[in-house]
């Protein structure tokens, strides 16, 4: 038996959790268009033959410049520490930044055998121009394959796993074949939650909120399962409280039925859930709630 654990590198939007999902064949990481949408570290595991992939997808490298943000730096660079090989996602329609070079910097560090993906391939019509963007990576670093990719239209996502195979280590599995992530169910629901604030609310409010699951429990009904979910929505202004309520509780509505749907699919029961808005002024700096609400994972 073997294993290989793989480090998601990259700046934030780049595409790293869209990637995970898509080769542990479950959505396991939430997703969206707006730059640092992954906090916490999320192994995507995927078991194929002998093979154990672990994919440990990380919040998207930036310049730290909050509490919150430091222990999402923070869980990058551990990540990137004892890894098998780690995968550089790259948004191929942006410029090289600070962000490649700082990983990099630490994969020269480490010695870490790192696959280069160029991502977005789907937004460049002429190819040619991939020629010089390939050029400029590679004379950052030593990769072991660049691989222009989309993971949008699935564009040689085939060829990642192949390139990843040879990373992998004689030893046990470290987790049971049959799962696609370790993270709890109630984590999951919780992230659930916070990708339907990102899809509907604008720029910085999203960004300022953290959800906690007050309450999980499941009943029958007759011979329905129905799973009973609490979830608070922490924000950082009574303004933004407002906001993600909504004129007549709209808003919150429109938050609720979208996640609702999602979790009744990831749980497979029924799902009544329950929302509120509570303010915690400037939580992302406060340790104290970080760590209360379990919003990082090293507190
Ligand atoms: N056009 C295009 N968009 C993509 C592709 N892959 C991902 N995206 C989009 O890019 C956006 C960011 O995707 P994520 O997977 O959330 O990116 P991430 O790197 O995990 O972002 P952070 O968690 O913020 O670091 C989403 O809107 C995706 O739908 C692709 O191949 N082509
Ligand atoms: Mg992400």
């Amino acid at each position: 038996m073997k294993n290989v654990f793989i480090a998601v590198t990259g700046r934030p939007n780049a595409g790293k959790s869209s990637l995970t999902n898509l080769l542990v064949g479950e959505k396991i990481s939430i997703v969206s268009d707006k730059p640092q949408t992954t906090r916490n570290k999320i192994n995507g595991v995927l078991t194929k033959g002998e093979i154990q992939y672990v994919f440990i997808d990380t919040p998207g490298m930036i310049k730290a410049r909050n509490r919150l943000n430091e222990h999402m730096v923070k869980s990058v660079r551990t990540a990137v520490d004892d890894v098998d090989c780690a995968i550089l996602m790259a948004d191929v329609t942006r410029k090289i930044s600070a962000v490649e070079q700082e990983l990099v910097r630490s994969f020269a560090a480490n010695g870490t055998a790192v696959i280069l993906l160029l991502n977005k391939v789907d937004l460049i019509s002429d190819k040619e121009k991939l020629l010089p963007v390939i050029a400029q990576y590679s004379e950052l670093y030593d990769f072991e394959e660049v691989i222009p990719i989309s993971v949008k239209r699935r564009i040689n996502t085939d060829k990642i796993l192949p390139a990843l195979e040879k990373f992998a280590v004689e030893g046990e599995h470290f987790f049971p074949d049959d799962i696609a992530t370790d993270r709890t169910e109630r984590f999951l629901c919780a992230e659930i939650i916070r990708e339907k604030i990102l899809w509907t609310m604008q720029q910085e409010i999203p960004h300022g909120t953290a959800v906690d699951i007050e309450e999980f429990s499941s009943r029958k009904k007759g011979t329905e399962d129905i799973t009973d979910l609490r979830a608070v929505i922490i924000c950082e202004k009574d303004s933004h409280k407002g906001m993600i309520i909504g004129k007549g509780g709209e808003r919150l509505k429109q938050i609720g039925t979208l996640a609702r749907k999602d979790i009744e699919e990831l749980l497979g029961t029924k799902v009544n859930l329950q929302l509120f808005v509570k303010v915690k002024e400037d939580w992302r700096n406060r340790e104290n709630i970080i760590s209360e609400y379990k919003l990082s994972d090293d507190v």
